[in-house]
Formats: structure tokens, C-alpha cells, sequence
């Protein structure tokens, strides 16, 4: 029984490690021990908080997840009895276990579709780890009946499979609490910036930004909706106490600027769309938010950029780096040194506590993430992460658009049908927006008000179509008057170009 219990609890100690440790790995926030803990604190009367809070003071979140380990390890302790005494009986119990999970990031404020996969994969990987230890205790046990001498290998395979999942999940356990410990304290002090009002405020958003078509992105894409590509295999926990920024290389006098003085700097806030230069055409590597944050021009020009000197290269805390014209963070556009990202503190994904956001340049070549240094430099001194890697040296946004509306595969009803989708010219301004049927004449679609140049903007043109399959194109022209490129091209090296093409089904 004792080594059916301790089969159990290895089985869910280990899946739930190996939860906690692709959280590490893909986002803090997916962390389902996070949520469970999370809907425990939202779920008990508030008395029964005071009380843990006297009884514990500041360990009061270390006790919380020590009692958590504690209540785990006994379930999965009984699981692994049940399972042994009657197949499948302890797997139904880890499912249920898997489902407690699930429903408690479900209810988590920031739920994404995303979180849900951890539970369901630690979950899984539980049952299996169970079945396979039971398996093995069970032939062990029934080889010692008839003969003892057999009982041996038997026994090995059990012992050894039982020790192979404990030190997985010590060791595994450790590191994942050295994540979270690093992650824990950065969110907390996450938690406590409060965000500088800005010097200058994003101008309103027109009232006829929004195309007002049903299904379309938000015009503003929420924080835990927003594309997130980086290189970084667990998310770099910085702490804004000690975080500062560096500029250095070519300049006049080397410049040191901290987090607080930062804040305390004239801030701007402003709507800006960045995307990634992996976006497929049509693809949602793209997102548009309100960014808050000093210029780099002001910055650059403290330091003093010396003659001769036409890159800033960017380093982030975990030596990626981005090669950025000098020109692109001197002139008149709004590059950002940004704190905040649609009236929070930058997420820790995308971010915090600092990072550059340049409008009209793709994110390779710009928009570096947890950002401790900028060097000014020379094209041909330095190169940022992706060029050596067979990305151009230059990452202009290319003009392009995409239809949101109808979906892909969603069959719509003949008459009148709604299309709906975005266009960008970051920096340019989008003038017009044409979609063409089946390679016809191109009709011009309704465009609306963009926040600004460097936003993307909403379009909607209603089609009459009769039943049937049409191949559907948009194109959009910027507000130099330079078409979108037609010519198709893959991403590698500067960017997707071709027309977002959709095929639609009409149905009677
Ligand atoms: N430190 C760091 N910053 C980075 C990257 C990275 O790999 N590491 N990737 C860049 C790329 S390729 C893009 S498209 C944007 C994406 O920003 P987001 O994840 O906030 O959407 O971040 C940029 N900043
Ligand atoms: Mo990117």
C-alpha cells in the first residue's frame, strides 16, 4: 500500500513539476499551480485570509503553496492505492485532478485558450506515469508469490522507475521554484509601478476608427491577446530597482538612466502597431497597442551621437539585439522607450520593465524587449541577432492588408456579405483599401479613420454575391500613393509581400 501511495504521488509530483516547468518556459502566467493557488485565495472567506495572514505574515503565500504540495501529495498518494486495488480507479482521480486545474485557470482574470493546455497535458502525463508504476508494482508483486527468486528484476524495474520520477521531480521542482522565486518577485514589483500620467496623451481615438463590422480584431489589441516572438527560453525577470540602461558607443559622453528616472522623465503615450517580419500574408503576427514611454531621440541626445555613426545597436538583458537606423530613432517619429503598453506596466512577456517600440520597422530590427543597453554604432561595425542569421539589415513594415471577415471556412448566406479586415503603412498612413472578386475589377472599400500614421486601420466593403465559391483579394495603397506589392514572396529576408487572397463560400 505505502508503495502504491508513493507510486502515485511520483506520478502527479512529476506531471505537475513538468506543468510548472513549461510555464517557466513559455509564460509566468501560464503557471497552473499560479492559477489553482490563485482561485484557492479568490475561494476562501475572507476571515479565513486575515487568519493565514496573522498565522503566517509575509510567508503566507509560501505557506499557502506548501499546504497545496501537502493536500497534492496526499490525493496522489490515495490515487496511487485506488489504482492499484482497482484499474482506472486512481486514473479517473487524476483526471479529476486534471479538471480542478482547468476550471481554476478558466477562471483566472488573464484566461487565455493558451493556459488551458498545461492542465490538460500535465493531466495526461500523470495517468500515464501512474499506470506504468502500478503496472511494474503489480508484476513485482505477483512474481514474489509463486517464486522469490524471480521477484528481483521486477523489483529493479519498479524501484528504478519509482527513483527516476522522484529526482525528476526534486530536481525539477527546485528549478522551477528558482523560476518562479525570479519571476515571483519581479510581478510583485510589476504590481506596485504606478504608471507616470504622460506629458503627452495619445490623441483620442476617432469615433469612426472602428469599421463596425462583426467578428473583426479590436481596433486595440488587449495585452494578453497581443503576438509575443522572442528568442528568450524562459521570460528574463528584471527587476525594475536595479534595471538600468546604458548608452554607449559612439557618442559624445556615455548616458546611465535608471527605472525611476525614467518615470519621471516627460512621458508620451501613443498608438503604435508593431509586427513581426515572420508574418505571413494575411497572418496575425501584428498587433496595435497604446504605448507609454520617453523618446529615444531625447535620450540619444543626451549622450551625443557622434559623426559618422548610422546604427544604435539595442542589447536586451539576455544578449539578443536589434540593429536600428540612427536616422529612424532621430527624426520626428515616435520611438519609444516604453514602460507601458495599453495602461499597464509592460507585461513581463513583452518586456517590462523596458522596451524600444519604433513605428514603420519590423520587430527584428527595433523593438527589443527587456532592453539594457544601446550602443551607437555603424552598419558596418555591427549587426543586430538576425542578420548574420539570413535577415536583411534593414526591416522597413511593408504596406499590406487582410481580411478578418468572413473567416476562413465559415460558409456565408447569399446577398449581401460583409467583409471586414485591417490595413497598415506604419508611418505612411493608409489612403485606400480595394477588393477585388474572382480577379474583377477592383471595388473600393470603406475605409476608416486610422488613430494615426503609424496605426493599422479598419476597412468594410458589402458584396452582393450569388450562391457560390469566390477567390477574394485586397490591396491596399498607402498615403504616398505607393500600391501594396502584388508580387508573392516568402517572409525570409525582409518581409511577406503578395495579396491577402480568401476563398469564400456562398451558400443559397
Ligand atoms: N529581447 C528580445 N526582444 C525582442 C525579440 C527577441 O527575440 N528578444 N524579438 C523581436 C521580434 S522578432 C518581435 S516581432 C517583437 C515582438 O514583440 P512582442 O513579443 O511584444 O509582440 O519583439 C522583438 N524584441
Ligand atoms: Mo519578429
Amino acid at each position: 500500500m505505502w508503495l502504491a501511495a508513493a507510486a502515485g504521488a511520483v506520478a502527479v509530483g512529476a506531471a505537475v513539476v513538468l506543468g510548472e516547468l513549461l510555464a517557466g518556459v513559455f509564460s509566468p502566467s501560464l503557471s497552473p499551480i499560479t492559477a489553482v493557488g490563485g482561485a484557492v485565495i479568490d475561494a476562501v472567506p475572507p476571515g479565513v485570509k486575515d487568519w493565514a495572514v496573522a498565522l503566517f505574515g509575509t510567508a503566507d503565500k509560501v505557506a499557502l503553496l506548501a499546504g497545496m504540495a501537502l493536500v497534492i501529495a496526499v490525493l496522489a498518494g490515495l490515487a496511487g492505492v485506488v489504482e492499484d486495488r482497482r484499474r482506472f480507479a486512481g486514473i479517473a482521480m487524476v483526471g479529476v485532478f486534471g479538471l480542478v486545474g482547468l476550471a481554476a485557470v478558466l477562471t483566472r482574470a488573464q484566461a487565455t485558450f493558451n493556459a488551458t493546455a498545461l492542465p490538460v497535458v500535465s493531466a495526461v502525463v500523470a495517468a500515464v506515469l501512474l499506470r506504468a508504476l502500478i503496472g511494474r508494482l503489480q508484476e513485482w508483486a505477483v512474481n514474489e508469490v509463486p517464486a522469490g527468486e524471480d521477484a528481483a528484476p521486477a523489483r529493479r524495474r519498479f524501484l528504478q522507475a519509482l527513483a527516476g520520477g522522484a529526482a525528476f521531480t526534486v530536481l525539477g521542482g527546485a528549478l522551477a521554484s528558482v523560476w518562479r522565486g525570479a519571476a515571483a518577485v519581479v510581478s510583485e514589483a510589476r504590481s506596485h509601478v504606478a504608471l507616470p500620467v504622460p506629458a503627452s496623451a495619445a490623441p483620442p481615438i476617432p469615433a469612426g476608427a472602428e469599421a463596425g463590422v462583426d467578428g473583426m480584431q479590436p481596433l486595440v489589441t488587449p495585452n494578453p491577446d497581443f503576438y509575443r516572438i522572442d528568442t528568450a527560453l524562459t521570460v528574463p525577470a528584471i527587476n525594475p530597482d536595479t534595471w538600468v540602461l546604458k548608452v554607449a558607443g559612439l557618442v559624445d559622453r556615455e548616458v546611465q538612466l535608471s527605472y525611476a528616472e525614467l518615470l519621471a522623465k516627460p512621458l508620451v503615450e501613443r498608438h503604435v502597431t508593431i509586427a513581426c517580419v515572420s508574418n505571413e500574408v494575411g497572418g496575425d503576427l501584428i498587433g496595435n497597442a497604446r504605448w507609454l514611454g520617453w523618446p529615444v531621440r531625447e535620450l540619444l541626445a543626451l549622450a551625443g551621437p557622434q559623426p559618422g555613426a548610422d546604427m544604435v545597436l539595442s542589447k536586451s538583458s539576455d544578449g539578443w539585439t536589434a540593429g536600428t537606423p540612427l536616422e529612424v530613432l532621430t527624426d520626428n517619429r515616435d520611438a519609444l522607450l516604453a514602460i507601458g503598453m495599453n495602461g499597464e506596466p509592460l507585461p513581463l512577456e513583452h518586456g517590462f520593465p523596458v522596451r524600444m517600440v519604433v513605428p514603420g520597422l519590423y520587430g527584428y530590427v527595433s523593438a527589443t524587449k527587456w532592453v539594457t543597453e544601446l550602443k551607437v554604432s555603424r552598419f558596418s561595425d555591427d549587426a543586430g541577432y538576425w542578420t548574420p542569421r539570413g535577415w536583411s539589415e534593414r526591416g522597413p513594415i511593408k504596406t499590406s492588408s487582410r481580411i478578418d471577415v468572413p473567416r476562413a471556412g465559415r460558409p456565408v448566406k447569399r446577398g449581401t456579405v460583409m467583409f471586414g479586415g485591417v490595413a497598415w503603412a506604419q508611418h505612411t498612413g493608409i489612403a485606400k483599401v480595394e477588393l477585388r472578386v474572382n480577379r474583377g475589377p477592383w471595388q473600393q472599400a470603406e475605409l476608416a479613420d486610422g488613430i494615426s500614421l503609424d496605426t493599422w486601420y479598419q476597412w468594410k466593403l458589402a458584396l452582393e454575391l450569388t450562391e457560390g465559391q469566390y477567390e477574394v483579394q485586397v490591396r491596399a495603397t498607402d498615403s504616398a500613393g505607393r500600391a501594396q506589392d502584388e508580387q508573392r514572396r516568402p517572409v525570409v529576408p525582409d518581409g511577406a509581400t503578395g495579396f491577402h487572397t480568401i476563398r469564400v463560400d456562398v451558400q443559397p
